[in-house]
């Protein structure tokens, strides 16, 4: 059972899990917004300060914008800071973003890059602490309590997913099950075996999950599971719907990236399903207008930019993530803004033919649809000079070739009524195409 709450978020009418209650939330999550935009100006003040004073790409650029440290007075001057970009973190390869000496960098990661050097960010033994207990934070507001045990399917190593998540497990005091991803037949496995109570994955690897479950006879809402916190890639409510109803699970969505810390920036509250609250104690957000770099007021779409408040070895200010959203008042933490379920960044818009689509788009219409699969792929190619776009998806295993054959007109009419493009759709035998471990990669560009 689903019904769509006011914000539009389809949540499930029945929690699986409880809403922490006030007396266990942190202190901070408590604050009111004026308590909360005290603490933030002292936090960013002292950022700026330390940032300004220990990395020279900081010293140059605030230099150059004619900004002192001493200048930032409101929470609104932060406008006045030049931005950060991953282009700085990859001109500064490896470490020359750091602000802190390296005896006291404690652990670092790095992104792989599509393209490209990756970049390298460092944490000291306070950062791994305070990300600890906001992951600690995102996990308790999912409804994760100590005694529960927990299936940790986000990849261990440089990503900070699996070790992120591991420390907040841990933190909370519940039980650890490092699993980190692929190998998927033995997660399926052990979560038969162990009854883990939730599992931390991307949204496209528990669909994976979920299918390796059924291939092994096993009926994936028959599981011990009970909540899975998803994150790391975008995903639509209409995904969440789908992982609810297949495994009878609350599904919560954890936000974050590495250079802002990793997963943890921000995550929703089981009871509301609206959105990632941003922990705002530890992260300043803003968004902007993607092309003029002007601040937006809350509520309008742009690109969300981060500068951190409390980070040691790595502090960020102005960092564009290229994610876009907006900010919203906060729900089931009041004090503290949302952002809108992110179901796109900027690097992921395909433009065709003058107009924008995201992959998620696609999700959307596909999942209302029930003879297809949420499996598919984008296939970008060019003959001539027109740039053609077509959808490889799987129908339902269970659609006969005739309903399949129905469902792919009816993608195709609906995407050129919603979105207004035309594409190609073409079946593909269930079960071939390739399946996530992680991030799903879902868009190829076969141009020239
Ligand atoms: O993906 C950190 C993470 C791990 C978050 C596990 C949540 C769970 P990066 O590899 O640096 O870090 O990728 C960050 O992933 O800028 C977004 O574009 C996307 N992303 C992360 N979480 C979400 C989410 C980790 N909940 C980039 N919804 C970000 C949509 C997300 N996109």
């Amino acid at each position: 059972m689903t019904t769509t709450n006011p914000n539009g978020a389809i949540v499930a009418a029945r929690m699986r899990v409880a809403a922490t209650p006030v007396e266990e939330r942190d202190p901070e999550e408590r604050l009111d917004r004026a308590d909360l935009e005290a603490l933030q100006l002292e936090r960013l003040q002292q950022t700026v300060h330390h940032a300004y004073a220990n990395v020279p790409l900081y010293t140059a650029r605030l230099d150059a914008a004619g900004v002192a440290p001493a200048d930032i007075r409101t929470l609104a001057d932060v406008a006045r800071l030049p931005f950060t970009t991953k282009a700085d973190l990859r001109d500064t390869y490896p470490f020359g973003m750091f602000a802190v000496p390296m005896d006291q960098v404690a652990r670092i990661h790095a992104s792989s890059g599509t393209t490209g050097k990756p970049t390298v960010v460092g944490y000291t033994a306070g950062d791994l602490e305070r990300w600890g207990d906001l992951v600690a934070r995102s996990l308790r507001a999912a409804g994760i309590r100590r005694g529960m045990k927990v299936h940790n399917a986000y990849g261990y190593g440089l990503f900070t997913g699996g070790l992120g998540a591991h420390a907040g497990i841990e933190r909370l005091g519940a039980t650890v099950i490092p699993m980190s991803g692929g190998q998927t037949a033995r997660q399926a496995q052990l979560i038969c075996d162990f009854e883990p109570d939730a599992i931390l994955c991307t949204p496209s690897y528990l669909l994976t999950i979920a299918d390796a479950l059924e291939a092994a006879g096993v009926d994936p809402r028959s599981t011990s599971l009970k909540v899975a916190v998803l994150g790391a890639e975008p995903w639509t409510n209409e995904m969440r719907r789908e992982l609810e109803e297949r495994l009878d699970i609350d599904a919560v969505d954890i936000y974050g990236l590495s250079e802002v810390m990793g997963p943890g920036v921000g995550s929703e509250c089981v009871e509301t399903k609206d959105g990632p609250h941003i922990w705002e104690d530890h992260f300043l957000p803003e968004i902007i207008d993607s092309e003029t770099g002007a601040p937006l007021p809350d509520g309008e779409m742009g690109e969300l930019v981060f500068t951190s408040l409390t980070k040691e070895a790595f502090p960020v200010l102005r960092y564009r993530t290229r994610d876009l959203t907006r900010l919203l008042p906060g729900s089931g933490r009041t004090g503290m803004r949302r952002i809108e379920k992110i179901t796109g960044r900027n690097d992921d818009m395909i433009i065709l033919r003058g107009v924008n689509l995201f992959p998620t788009q696609i999700e959307e219409i596909a999942l209302g649809i029930a003879d297809l699969s949420p499996h598919f792929v984008l296939e970008l190619t060019r003959s001539g000079r027109m740039d053609a776009l077509t959808v490889g998806i799987e129908p339902h295993p269970d659609a006969s070739a005739a309903a399949a054959a129905d469902a792919a007109d009816l993608l195709r009419a609906q995407v050129k009524e919603r979105i207004g493009t035309s594409v190609d759709v073409r079946l593909i035998e269930p079960g071939h195409l390739p399946r996530s471990e992680g991030k799903l990669k879902r868009v190829y560009d076969l141009r020239d």
